[in-house]
């Protein structure tokens, strides 16, 4: 028996009691000024939420939503038209390393289209010794594999080609994602039909209004390819293709193939207009790159980054994502001095092939004027470039990946700002 212990456990329970006595109702209605995000109920906040039971499950609609103090969402992008379309994912806003579902960023070139999975099938023909047809349902009931894979619209950070015209990381480098999928190996599917000796290229086709259409080389289809049709857990969002999509893992987004319905086997590349026309990479002579595939390593700060504000100087934690399409992230470092010298960041996540990894850095601000860059290097050996090497380089006449490192500028007043270096 220790009577000190006891006496402070009874002055808390008295403090408890005489502030319900105090406010006379067991919830006060602070919550009210709170606003709730999308289909999230708003309750009445407890002064102890020990003293009075928890709401009970039988508000339960079957499917659950966010606390409703958790108000984040992104930020709306100014779309062209509602056909052809694009939402970022709120870099700055995300915890760890997966991409909330209803915050995977979004690309549709001819709307998102509603199909019945039970109407739905894949057929698998061309250099085939059988074309098979495969329902949703017989495809999940092949082995499936689980694995956590990001995905960058090879246009991601567009905006940077020649000024630095992204005001913030949802906007700059906000067309990535990762999520888990889950599904059955293109090599599989490829077994049950039997590839021609000559097999070489595979045509992807989807369902929607654009009958988007990409080749893709037979050994990159063989070594990793997934027809997925889980996503974190549940079925894939509309938007991300339900009921299936392609899912290459590196490859650039346009490749991955939403509302997928048709692989044709074949010796050569389709030149589809998504491959010919756009997603190509124009260079600096005016001639035209063909299937750049593979997306390279790259990284961004997130905290801090565009338009945030540093309070006062002091202790922070900078942290961000680094990814690759050609394997593993093998190191990130940061520069506080404009890239003269470069320390190792701290790796949140055990790196996996062809996804993205935290990384966080501490650092104290002394309240001067400074630039904040991160690098990554792959397992290839590989080095983010710098502006001042990428430009060179590639020209800029291109459009799509843009992978130089990002430079963020902290001014004295603590805004932070997107500026080239
Ligand atoms: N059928 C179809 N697949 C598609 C697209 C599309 O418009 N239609 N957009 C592509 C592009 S350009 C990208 S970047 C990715 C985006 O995937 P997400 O919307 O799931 O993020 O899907 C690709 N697959
Ligand atoms: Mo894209």
């Amino acid at each position: 028996m220790r009577p000190s212990v006891d006496l402070g456990r009874r002055k808390l329970l008295f403090a408890g009691a005489a502030a319900t006595a105090a406010t006379g109702l067991i919830g006060s209605r602070a919550a009210a000024d709170t606003k709730a995000p999308p289909g999230a109920a708003l309750y009445d906040v407890p002064e102890d939420s020990t003293k009075v039971p928890g709401r009970g499950v039988h508000e339960d609609h079957g499917y659950g939503t966010r606390s409703q103090f958790e108000k984040e969402v992104r930020v709306k992008a100014d779309n062209p038209s509602d056909i052809t379309s694009w939402t970022f994912t709120p870099l700055a806003s995300t915890i760890g390393n997966l991409t909330p579902s209803g915050l995977h960023f979004e690309r549709h070139h001819g709307g998102i289209p509603v199909i019945d999975p039970d109407r739905h099938d894949l057929f698998l023909h061309g250099l085939v010794d059988v074309a098979k047809k495969f329902s949703v349902a017989e495809l999940k009931r092949l082995p499936s594999v689980t694995r956590k894979y990001f995905i960058e619209c090879s246009g991601n950070t567009l905006s940077e080609w020649s000024k630095p015209k992204g005001k913030n990381v949802q906007f700059t480098h906000g067309l990535l994602s990762t999520s888990e999928w889950t599904g059955v190996p293109f090599a599989t599917l490829a077994r049950a039909v039997g590839l021609k000796d000559n097999a070489a290229w595979v045509l992807a086709e989807g369902a929607d209004a654009a009958v988007m259409t990409r080749s893709i080389p037979i050994a990159k289809m063989l070594s990793d390819a997934l027809i997925v049709y889980g996503q974190n857990g549940e079925a894939l969002r509309p938007e991300q293709g339900y009921p299936l999509r392609l899912v290459l893992p590196g490859f650039e987004g346009n490749t991955h193939i939403k509302w997928l319905r048709r692989l044709q086997v074949s010796d050569r590349p389709f030149m589809t207009r998504e491959e010919t026309s756009a997603y190509t990479d124009l260079m600096k002579d005016g001639r035209a790159k063909l299937y750049t595939l593979a997306m390279d390593a790259k990284s961004v700060i997130t905290f801090p980054s565009g338009e945030m504000m540093l309070p006062k100087p002091g202790q922070y934690m900078i942290q961000g994502f680094a990814w690759t399409g050609r394997g593993r992230v093998h190191a990130v470092d940061i520069s506080l001095d404009k890239g003269a010298t470069w320390l190792p960041a701290r790796i949140d996540n055990v790196p996996e092939p062809m996804c993205t990894v935290r990384f966080s850095f501490p650092w104290h601000w002394d309240g001067k004027p400074v630039v904040l860059q991160s690098r990554c290097t792959d397992e290839t050996g590989y080095v983010q470039p710098t502006r001042a090497e990428l430009i060179p380089l590639r020209g800029e006449n291109a459009i799509y990946h843009y992978n130089a490192i990002q430079s963020w500028a902290i001014g004295a007043d603590g805004s932070v700002s997107n500026v080239h270096i």
